[in-house]
This record gives C-alpha cells, sequence and structure tokens, in this order.
C-alpha cells in the first residue's frame, strides 16, 4: 500500500451490526476509509442504491470505486485475498 492512494468508502447507518462488522474488519486491518451515514439521509440511500446495481440494505461498500457489496462479500474478500490485491492495483 506504500505510496498508493485507496479510496475505501462505506455506506451505513446507525443500529446496523453488519456495518459494525464491515468497519471492524476494515480498523483490524489498518484501512482507512469514508463513511458515509445514512440514517436520516434518504436521498443518500437513493444515491447509494444506484451506485450499488439496486442494493438498499447497509453496508455497502466500493474500493476505489468499484463495488464489493456488503459486510459478507468484504469479508470472503479478506478471506481469499482479493482485499489486498484490490488495495494494491
Ligand atoms: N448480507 C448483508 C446483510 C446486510 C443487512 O441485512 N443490513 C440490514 C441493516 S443491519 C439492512 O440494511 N436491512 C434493510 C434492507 O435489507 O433493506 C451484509 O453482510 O452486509
Amino acid at each position: 500500500m506504500m505510496g498508493k492512494q485507496n479510496l475505501v468508502e462505506i455506506y451505513t447507518t446507525d443500529w446496523c451490526g453488519f456495518c459494525n462488522r464491515a468497519m471492524n474488519l476494515l480498523k483490524s486491518h489498518n484501512i482507512k476509509y469514508t463513511q458515509y451515514d445514512l440514517t436520516l439521509n434518504r436521498e443518500g440511500r437513493k444515491a447509494m442504491s444506484l451506485r450499488a446495481g439496486g442494493k438498499t440494505s447497509v453496508p455497502q461498500i466500493f474500493i476505489n470505486d468499484i463495488h464489493i457489496g456488503g459486510s459478507d462479500e468484504l469479508i470472503k474478500i479478506a478471506l481469499n485475498g482479493s482485499l489486498n490485491n484490490l488495495l494494491n492495483s
């Protein structure tokens, strides 16, 4: 990750266990992220859904503008190594 700026974005709401799970994974890997809190933001939720191919659940995660999915997908790519590849490419 040396010298490479990655943009990791996560759309969340309050009281969302899957959001916390995803953010905890990012924190535990020392991955900095930008969080968009949609709790009181309907327009933001629509914008997320448009970006996420129609998905309405939170979290939705993007790495360098690539749609990853939710916390399940983030955990999957962390385990299979593609998270590191995405961050280094
Ligand atoms: N499999 C998803 C589950 C996400 C999920 O169920 N999120 C809840 C909030 S914690 C949600 O958005 N429910 C409302 C909906 O599905 O539109 C993940 O791992 O992120």
